[in-house]
């Protein structure tokens, strides 16, 4: 398949946004060096990582996509709830790519603090 050929859809949550943000121009940014064009890339927000996986199910069952690239940042808090998330999407995301046969990339950060977090995107 010809690289202009290419469709590609990035699903990125909203949470933890200051950190999301770096993770899309990063995505955005390697696609383009790679010489896909903006019209090849569909860009859908989510509110937080959980809804990253059904939002990724409907972007492959439209099979519209030869890939899935799935952004987020998931940062342990003093709870529990940390690893409810990671578990979900992860699990999630996986059940896609196996479902749709399509690569569904996991560019989901799970961190236990936002220093770790900001490292990852660049800080460090
Ligand atoms: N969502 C994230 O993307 N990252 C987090 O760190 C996070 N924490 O820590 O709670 C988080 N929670 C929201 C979750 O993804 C859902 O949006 C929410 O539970 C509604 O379904």
């Amino acid at each position: 398949m010809n690289i202009s050929q290419i469709k590609g859809a990035i699903v990125v949550s909203q949470f933890n946004q200051s950190i999301t943000d770096k993770l899309l121009e990063g995505a955005v940014s390697r696609l383009n060096q790679l010489n896909l064009n903006a019209n090849q890339i569909t860009i859908v927000n989510v509110p937080g990582a959980v809804e990253i996986p059904l939002t990724a199910k409907l972007l492959a069952k439209s099979e519209k996509y030869d890939a899935i690239i799935c952004l987020g940042a998931v940062i342990r808090g003093d709870t529990s709830h940390y690893d409810y998330v990671c578990q979900q999407v992860s699990q999630g995301c996986q059940q896609v790519m196996m479902e749709f046969d399509i690569p569904v990339i996991f560019g989901i950060l799970t961190t236990e603090n936002e220093e770790q977090a900001e490292d990852r995107v660049g800080g460090k």
